[in-house]
């Protein structure tokens, strides 16, 4: 966006600034292309013509709800209004009819109260202050009224506020689309009570959220040809499996451990339960308890919710006991046994920890302690047992735990879809998504890498999305538009999940050569790439490369990428499982089926998760999107305070793009009365009287010598509206400005 501005002394202006990202000043001086800017911070700062940008002197203190409303639609001009609508606690604005949202980190209940949705469910769109149940609103209504299905895309990096507002869509469309006279559980409020559900087991405290979710989710609501939810079916995506086992302070494990350490007395005798703080896998953090959160009161609000989406009460002691025999796998540790590269529990603590895991898994313990500290190893003829050492004995009881784990949260997922019910004659539907935005550590691993995979496609679906929808109103506007571009990432997508070729190709391959390391894998990946303007190789290292993201560079490092991508059971923990005693541990690790027990064929985690985004995204593209940005105002999780560099780093990975391509056509529009009546004041004697308002607008724009507009007239069939159509930036030119001091532009607003 750059500043297509004529600079004169007093114009106001926006200039860029290291602390605040962008300050407004004063033009003090024009030397050529160079400016002199006194900010209102005080400070004088020379500037270069082309990085500044003009400043709206009458912009309202309070913001506009509306960023096309804004005079100038800019970087600067999007974070001030934002900034200025934060303070008032306006957290929610439109960028047309993209909702951008500010995480305010306080609760302001009357906001999502029924008295409100009621109104909004009375309103029409932009009628109201911005608002998720707004967006709800139209998604409903334009399901209704033209019978297409719908999808409500929420995003944001972590802790930015998706989930919170995924739960207000939730709660809307269950509002609008539920019954009356609620009977019994209702399909809505299964809906409803999949949230804290799923947040007990899938969310958990981390640097930037509390309550941070660590698994994607697309919920899809159905509704009748009566616009009633009649089904709905929850799809995840990937859930964080190392946390399970690994955390580092201030962290914490999953949610569902601190309430069962928490629960009522005789649960925790039930479940042979201690303090969390003598637990290996929770204390490697020194983080147990979370600022007004009861885990107690969260252990029964769970069995509540649980029993709601239909999980049994013996289903539910089975789960809490599989959690609680988690903890207490994690606590047995190993020494060196008699032969050399063999270990065993090594105290009598770990034997005790051995024995209450088997117990509470209902296998054998004898058979538990060999599928840790052994491997048998099938050859063609014979089958050897090896012993394992130590340390390979802690990574098979780590992953013993993972797998349990992450099918205990696959078990809860399919139980609750499967109680909920879909209904196979409903005609269309309502996705909302809340999946992991962009992430870029210190290091950055497997996870890292497909998650922002997923936001490569997001992104590339909602950069079509608008490209379109401009387009559609240019083409009705009868403007020309072919000279907008729009920045395509496909080359980052081909990079990464090209079918032969990128990057998840070449790690299959890896994953299925014998000898390949993670070192060779990165070699491979140096030499195919080592052209693409997406990859580099950092300096220094033989192991890490960096893509060229739509967000920014980040830096993977491959160490555990083979190891991450290969999804399989220990067959020792297979068969130890699936010969538990308890139906529920048993049912978990299904008999494999003769082929795949037969072939050692490895499945893929990266190309399985590639396929369940392409899914996703066909889903996507049947429906008519509406999007949500959500942004995270500060580090510090606080209210009140409003970072603006933070903020624009997060509005440059989308949002500007957006608007960025509105930008480069024709932002401004103005109905011709309305510009008569504000500029006539330019050239009164070219308004006689005697022309009409598009003659006169024609007349005052000879005469002023603006080009670079158009004129156009859109015809609707109930009414007429004329208006002309301003390029960026062209209409504020200063000496506009100064010709009519007290200027304002009114945009016409089209939506
Ligand atoms: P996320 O879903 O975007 O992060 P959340 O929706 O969990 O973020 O929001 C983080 C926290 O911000 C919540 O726990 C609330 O304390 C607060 N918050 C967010 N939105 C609101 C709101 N509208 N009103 C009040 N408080 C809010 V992550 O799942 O980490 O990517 O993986
Ligand atoms: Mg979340």
């Amino acid at each position: 966006m750059a500043a297509a501005v004529h600079v004169e002394v007093e114009a106001q202006v926006w200039v860029e600034d290291p602390d605040v990202a962008w300050i407004d000043g004063e033009v003090i001086e024009v030397n050529g292309d160079q400016i002199k800017v006194k900010c209102t911070s005080g400070k004088t700062v020379i500037a270069k013509v082309s990085n500044v940008y003009p400043k709206d002197a009458e912009a309202s203190p309070c913001g506009v709800d509306d960023m096309t409303k804004l005079a100038y639609l800019h970087e600067p001009g999007v974070v001030q209004n934002l900034k200025s609508r934060y303070d008032i606690n306006e957290i929610y604005t439109y960028t047309g009819n993209i909702l951008i949202a500010v995480n305010p980190f306080r609760r302001f209940p009357h906001l999502y109260d029924s008295h409100m949705m009621e109104q909004y469910k009375r309103a029409a769109f932009g009628e109201l202050s911005p608002h998720p149940f707004a967006v709800a609103d139209a998604a409903y209504r334009l399901m209704i009224n033209e019978g297409v299905s719908q999808s409500i895309l929420v995003s944001g990096e972590s802790g930015a506020g998706k989930t919170e507002s995924t739960k207000l869509l939730m709660r809307y469309l269950a509002y609008v689309g539920g019954r009356a006279a609620a009977e019994g559980r209702t399909v809505e409020q299964q809906v409803l009570e999949s949230n804290p559900v799923l947040e007990a087991f899938g969310n958990a405290k981390t640097v930037r959220n509390n309550n941070s979710s660590r698994f994607g989710k697309f919920v899809e609501i159905q509704f009748d040809q009566r616009g009633r939810i009649s089904g709905a079916a929850i799809r995840t995506y990937l859930l964080e499996r190392s946390r399970v086992c690994q955390i580092s302070d201030p962290e914490r494990n999953y949610h569902c451990f601190y309430m069962l350490c928490s629960a009522p007395p005789e649960d925790i005798e039930r479940y042979k339960l201690e303090n969390p703080r003598t637990f290996h896998y929770l204390n490697q953090s020194n983080c147990f308890e979370l600022d007004e959160v009861d885990d107690s009161k969260e252990y029964l609000a769970t069995r509540r919710a649980m029993d709601v989406v239909g999980i049994s009460s013996d289903e539910q002691d089975a789960i809490f006991r599989v959690l609680a025999a988690i903890l207490h796998l994690g606590n047995i540790e190993f020494s060196e046994g008699k032969e050399i590269d063999s270990s065993i529990p090594k105290d009598e603590n770990s034997w005790f920890h051995l024995r209450t895991a088997a117990e509470l898994f209902m296998c054998n313990v004898k058979v538990l302690e060999d599928s840790l500290c052994k491997r048998i190893i099938v050859t063609r003829d014979e089958s050897i047992t090896k012993g394992l050492d130590p340390e390979a004995a802690v990574l098979r009881r780590d992953a013993l735990a993972k797998i349990v784990y992450s099918r205990l949260f696959d078990w809860i997922v399919n139980k609750i879809n499967n109680s909920i019910g879909q209904d196979p004659n409903s005609k269309f539907l309502i996705g909302v998504l809340d999946i992991y935005g962009f992430e870029s550590f210190k290091t950055n691993s497997f996870e890292q890498f497909c998650i922002n995979l997923t936001n490569e496609k997001l992104q590339q679906h909602f950069n079509q999305h608008v490209f379109k929808m401009e387009q559609e109103e240019y083409t009705k506007e009868e403007i020309n538009w072919s000279y907008i571009e729009f920045i395509d990432n496909q080359d980052v997508l081909d990079l990464i999940e090209k079918k032969r070729g990128g990057i998840i190709a070449l790690l299959d391959e890896a994953c299925l050569l014998p000898r390949s390391t993670h070192e060779t894998f990165a070699q491979k990946l140096y030499q195919t790439f080592k052209n693409h303007q997406r990859f580099s190789k950092p300096k220094l290292t033989r192991s890490d490369f960096i893509i060229r993201h739509y967000a920014g560079d980040v830096t993977y490092q491959t160490e555990l990428f083979l190891d991450k991508n290969k999804d399989y059971v220990v067959a020792e923990h297979q068969a130890l499982l699936s010969a538990s005693k308890c139906p529920f541990v048993s049912g978990l690790f299904p008999p494999l089926s003769e082929d795949s027990s037969k072939s050692s064929k490895f499945s893929s985690i990266g190309s399985r998760f590639k396929q369940q985004l392409q899914a996703l995204l066909e889903t996507l593209n049947a429906t008519e999107p509406h999007y949500i940005r959500c942004v995270k105002p500060n580090n510090h999780l606080k209210p009140g305070i409003f970072e603006n560099i933070n903020v624009l780093q997060q509005l440059r990975c989308g949002v500007l793009e957006a608007i960025r391509i509105s930008c480069a056509g024709y932002p401004t529009r103005r109905a011709f009365d309305e510009f008569v009546y504000r500029f006539g004041i330019l050239a009164p004697e070219v308004l006689d009287g005697s022309c009409d308002e598009i003659t006169a607008t024609k007349r005052l724009l000879e005469k002023v010598d603006l080009k670079g507009y158009q004129v156009t007239m859109e015809v609707n069939t109930s009414l007429q509206v004329s208006r002309l159509t301003l390029p960026k930036y062209l209409i504020i030119d200063t000496f506009l400005r100064k010709a009519f001091v007290n200027f304002s532009i009114i945009t016409y607003n089209s939506t």
